[in-house]
């Protein structure tokens, strides 16, 4: 199943439009693993996918460390996404992004600003081939964000003028993305980008709580899920925070 619509139909099924991040941190790697698992098992009912960055893949390592942890969230029937921000050229996006999906991963994130030919076009490639989902950043939700995907820029063939994210929420169209990622800290942002991608494309929002984006704001300017980390697992009881999150959202955009 293509990863757009394995991600919609768990929303559906759990009735909730939360990507969980597991950023979690421990002082050692067993207690690291389990720490990440427990976690992931209790919150599992309220969430729709998993995210993970390299914060745990580097103290982890992959084969074995992340590996039982993707093989778990499967096992609850969660997908899941490496946050790999691929920028890098062709071969060795490939090569990182084989690594991922060869554990399991469903989809990755890649950064646009690398661009197609020689960069992103083999991942694409090998995404489709293996049928797993291609993640694009549009605009990231720190302040410095404005720094690039801010940016004016100039199409050289036409003249043109346009923002930075307006070009890349395009490219996600043209190559075929599952999904683009966009700051809930910047909600009118989402708005914007919205407008460009229309309705189908899945807008992926980071930034909610910890980095003072809100759920109400994110959800009503055009986002469709909401990755969250911070505000879950380092919660009293992340498993109540995930389930008050989740009816929040249900609220303002029943899914
Ligand atoms: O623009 C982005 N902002 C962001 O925070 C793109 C991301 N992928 N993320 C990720 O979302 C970040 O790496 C982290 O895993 C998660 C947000 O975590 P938190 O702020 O909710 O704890």
């Amino acid at each position: 199943m293509l990863f757009s619509k394995l991600i919609q139909k768990n929303a559906h099924e759990r009735g909730s439009r939360i990507v969980l991040a597991l950023d979690v941190e421990a002082r050692e790697r067993r207690l690291l693993l389990n720490r990440s698992l427990k976690i992931l098992r209790s919150v599992s009912d309220y969430i729709c996918a998993a995210k993970v960055n390299r914060q745990l893949v580097l103290p982890l390592g992959l084969y074995q460390g992340v590996q039982t942890l993707v093989r778990e969230a499967h096992r609850l029937q969660v997908p899941t996404i490496m946050d790999a921000k691929l920028n890098d050229v062709g071969h060795t996006n490939e090569a990182i992004a084989r690594h991922y999906f060869k554990i399991g991963f469903d989809a990755i994130i890649a950064s646009p600003f690398v661009g197609w030919k020689g960069a992103l076009e083999p991942v694409f490639n090998l995404s489709r081939g293996m049928t797993r989902g291609m993640l694009l950043l549009v605009y990231m939700s720190h302040e410095g964000a404005a720094e690039g995907y801010g940016q004016t820029v100039i199409d050289p063939s036409t003249g043109a003028k346009s923002y930075q994210f307006e070009v890349f929420a395009k490219k996600a169209l043209d190559w075929n993305a599952d999904g683009i990622v966009v700051g809930a800290t910047h909600p009118e942002r989402i708005t914007d980008v919205r407008r460009i991608v229309g309705k189908d494309l899945a807008i992926y929002s980071p930034g909610v709580g910890a980095q003072g984006g809100e759920v109400a704001r994110a959800l009503s300017s055009g986002a469709t899920y909401l990755i969250i980390g911070r505000s879950i697992f380092a919660a009293r009881d992340p498993r109540g925070a995930a389930r008050e999150t989740c009816s929040l959202a249900n609220q303002i955009s029943p899914i």
